[in-house]
């Protein structure tokens, strides 16, 4: 008899000789999963102390304890290789990774998917349940973090040395829960099981100091500033190794714990240290212990500033140690051999830091050293909100990095000097109002007696490019937040526009339709050559391909389906359309939009008659993101979303058209599930507020139509579906000033003050608690609709229209979605890494044979 589906409820050994008989002859052949079987068997006896019984949890345990060989077999020969070829290495700073689950990817990107998947089957296991056991990697916020993902599986997959370097955060993105409709946030417990996908490694350790103070010596002769911080922690690398596709390429991502120093001197641990020691314990573990919830946003708290000079700190030591391994104290030619992205200014210190080490640990010259920290950093912008820009108190940042700051005052001075002498055609007005205004230490604009340190100035004063990530956003950065550095250095400034791994976002999470694909261009060449989706082109109106593209959807729709049932214990039709917007909560995002325009379909739906309402087009809305827990208007609209789901859910007249959901803790492995399944998905920020997204690209590639604003990466997708096949709506970038000028003479249109109304007047209960929405959007008050919902909420209707008219015509909305997955190609993280190592990290492809 089978054992019960993932459990294996007899001894191993006999599960064995079953599978054996049953196994069919193709699969046999290759023998190689009796190796894989026997492999997991075994790791399963030892791990777990007994022979059989094992649940998926289990099983996924011993399955990826037997990948993580594979995986460092192919780890070590490329770390072999690259030793030997000694290439020029990319270095990723990057505070956060937002990784996600690694059993399927590893399996699928080392091509074991065969033997692994028959091998569990063979067991009595599903792949699918028993990946389902493994807990998300969720070391990141959103799309900044899961950029730094997609850029590691593209680095590898291209064979270009590279690492990424980040924190290895003891807790997570936290975990949201939803009560009473209010998100609750829950710690990211994800360590406690081990984590089979890191090694530790016992001689990586590099110390970081805190605080203290400096002095100038003389050393060795030498006039030299000395650094004696007050605090001092260790930093202990993991390596996470990151596997290439089709390639015998594995990378490497090293994270950094924070430990206290004592631990690795057991002889200055004497029995009256003993709670000092604890006290150290705790100080050291708290560096590395959590992820900061805030996207988009900085967090001043001394806490970020600490665990950003850390990972910087220890990053920067491993890489010179490396090098010096090698070519000794030869530091002219570190930048031929190793070059650092920023990514975005949360490790923008490591200008200061590379500083200090060539210049006090090195003896480097100041000149020398400066000449060598900027031909080795880059840097990239993500955010166009101005607040947004990271600014450290001098104060601060004094007390914590006293050496830093010095240095950072030196460099203004040096920077600040050079402005004097190239603005010099300048009125001297007009040219001290620009230094001061250029300056990277300036007054806090809020508060005149406050100096602040500028990261992204240090950062672009630092570094040798910068650059945006959507071309609209590139430009935004070159014409107005940067645009004083771009008239002086405008060959700094570059786009390159972010892409998305092909691997995890089609091929690995919409199997049906990456097959479906395969089977008619002929080939699997796209998975890693996505230009030649466009190849599906030429089936967009073929009734047949249709039909059979209709039914991956609808696979995947049924999937969803049963997450809904799960989650919130309801049917839905899985007929209607699928209208998805995950993302993070923020204002600019505008869910709140979203909201206003589901109210208006319900509406609409309650004034038909029933034979009305058979006419329209069903639909099953959701939403899903979490909010940064500090960040009150943001909850509140996750509140709105419940609070109208469950009116328009249960209501009979309506409920078989129109359901609306909010999934909480929406996550990677969430969004593999969503985004295959999707037809419909909502970009619809403010034009000009998001730098790019990169869901909208995930979207794309699986055939979901788009509903958004000329904003971001939006606009080149538009630009390669055809701009004809988007649903665009909305003011456009260059008008928003002046629309934020008008926005007091602004006419609201008479729906939009009739949702209000129903807002404010209790349609969906808790008035009090919604009427700061009510009045953030109100043109006249203090919110003062800053995202200028009421100004697209008329084109946002018409355009809603639009999508029920195009869904009605179904073979349409079909060809246009087989047009967006063959417009993808661009947006392949495969291509924007290539633009990097061309134009900005001068990076060669390094493969070690096979
Ligand atoms: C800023 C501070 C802390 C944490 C995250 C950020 C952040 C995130 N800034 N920008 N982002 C997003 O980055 C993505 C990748 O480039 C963009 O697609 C997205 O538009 C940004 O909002």
């Amino acid at each position: 008899s089978r054992p019960m589906p993932g459990r294996v409820g007899r001894s191993a050994l006999r599960v064995q000789a079953v599978a054996e008989a049953e196994r069919p002859t193709a699969a046999k052949a290759s023998g190689f999963e009796e190796v894989v079987t026997t492999d997991i068997t075994s790791k399963l006896k030892y791990l777990f102390g007994r022979n059989g019984d094992y649940t998926n949890a289990d099983a996924y345990q011993g399955t990826a304890w037997s990948v993580r060989e594979k995986l460092i077999d192919s780890f070590n020969k490329t770390h072999e290789h690259w030793k030997k070829e000694d290439p020029k290495f990319i270095y990723y700073l990057s505070a956060e990774f937002l990784m996600g689950r690694s059993l399927t990817n590893t399996v699928y990107n080392l091509g074991l998917e065969g033997e692994y998947g028959e091998a569990l089957r063979e067991m009595g296991y599903h792949m699918e349940k028993v990946a389902d056991a493994e807990r998300d990697a969720a070391l990141g916020n959103g799309g900044l973090g899961r950029l730094a993902a997609c850029f590691l599986d593209s680095m590898a997959t291209l064979d270009l040395p590279g690492w990424g370097y980040g924190i290895r955060y003891k807790y997570g993105m936290f975990k949201q829960g939803l009560k009473d409709g209010y998100q609750v946030e829950m710690p990211d417990i994800w360590l406690t099981k081990g984590n089979p996908w890191e090694v530790k490694r016992d001689d990586v350790k590099f110390e970081v100091g805190f605080g203290g103070r400096v002095e100038r010596k003389k050393v060795n002769g030498k006039e030299m500033s000395v650094w004696t911080p007050s605090e001092k922690v260790i930093a202990q690398g993991y390596d996470n190794p990151i596997p290439g596709y089709a390639t015998p390429t594995t990378s490497n991502l090293r994270l950094w714990d924070a430990v206290p120093v004592h631990e690795f001197d057991l002889s200055a641990f004497n029995a009256g240290d003993y709670d000092r020691a604890m006290l150290e314990r705790e100080r050291a573990e708290g560096i590395s212990a959590v992820l900061y919830p805030n996207d988009s946003t900085p967090e001043g708290k001394e806490l970020r500033l600490k665990q950003q000079y850390f990972f910087v700190c220890a990053s920067l030591q491993d890489v010179m140690s490396r090098f010096r391994a090698v070519h000794g104290a030869n530091w002219e030619a570190l930048p031929e051999k190793a070059c650092f992205q920023l990514n975005d200014t949360h490790p923008t210190i490591a200008v200061a830091e590379l500083m200090r080490l060539l210049v006090d640990v090195e003896g480097l010259e100041w000149d020398a050293a400066w000449t060598i920290t900027t031909k080795c950093l880059n840097y990239t912008n993500h955010t166009v909100m101005p607040e947004a820009l990271e600014k450290w108190p001098v104060k601060v940042m004094a007390k914590m990095l006293p050496r830093h700051m010095e240095i950072i005052e030196v460099i203004n001075e040096g920077w600040t000097k050079w402005l004097g002498v190239h603005l010099k055609d300048l009125k001297s007005e007009e040219r001290a109002k620009k230094i001061a205004a250029m300056s990277i230490i300036h007054a806090n604009p809020w508060n005149a007696d406050e100096m602040l340190v500028n990261m992204a100035y240090l950062a672009v004063v630092g570094s040798s490019a910068v650059n945006g990530v959507a071309a609209i956003h590139s430009n935004i950065v070159k014409d107005e937040i940067l645009n004083d550095f771009y008239e002086i250095f405008p060959s700094k400034f570059q786009n390159k526009t972010n892409g998305v791994t092909p691997r995890r976002w089609l091929a690995w999470c919409n199997p049906e339709l990456a097959h479906l694909i395969t089977e008619a261009l002929g080939t699997s060449e796209w998975i890693n050559d996505t230009e030649k989706l466009a190849g599906l082109r030429a089936f967009a109106t073929d009734p047949a391909f249709q039909a059979k593209w209709a039914a991956v959807k609808k696979t995947k729709k049924a999937k969803l389906a049963e997450l809904i049932k799960k989650i919130h214990g309801d049917d839905v039709n899985q007929n209607a359309m699928f209208d998805i917007q995950i993302k993070r909560i923020h204002e600019y995002k505008r869910q709140y939009l979203n909201v206003l325009s589901i109210i208006w379909r319900y509406k609409q739906l309650k004034k038909m008659t029933p034979e009305e309402r058979k006419a329209a087009v069903p639909r099953v809305c959701i939403i899903g993101g979490k909010a940064a827990s500090a960040y009150d208007m943001a909850k509140r609209i996750i509140r709105l979303v419940t609070a109208v789901g469950d009116v328009i859910n249960k209501d009979p007249e309506t409920k078989d058209y129109l359901r609306l959901y909010f999934l909480p803790d929406y996550n990677v492995t969430l969004a593999e599930t969503i985004i295959p399944a999707a037809e419909l998905s909502q970009h619809i920020s403010t034009a000009g507020t998001e730098a790019s997204g990169t869901s909208n690209m995930k979207f794309q590639m699986n055939g979901c139509l788009i509903m958004g604003t000329w904003d971001g990466a939006n606009i080149e997708i538009a630009e390669e579906t055809g701009v004809e096949n988007v649903f665009v709506f909305g003011v456009r970038a260059e008008e928003i000033n002046q629309l934020r000028k008008d926005r007091k003479s602004f006419k609201t249109d008479p729906r939009w003050d009739e949702l209000m109304k129903d807002i404010e007047g209790g349609m969906f209960g808790d008035k009090d608690y919604f009427k700061p929405l009510v009045d953030s959007v109100n043109n006249m008050k203090v919110g003062n609709d800053w995202f200028l919902l009421a100004n697209d909420f008329a084109g946002y209707l018409a355009a809603q229209e639009e999508v029920d008219a195009t869904y009605k015509d179904q073979s349409e909305w079909l060809r246009r979605s087989i047009m967006y997955t063959a417009g993808s190609g661009k947006f392949s993280s495969d291509r924007t890494i290539r633009e990097y190592a061309e134009d900005i990290w001068h990076v060669k492809p390094a493969r070690p044979s096979a």
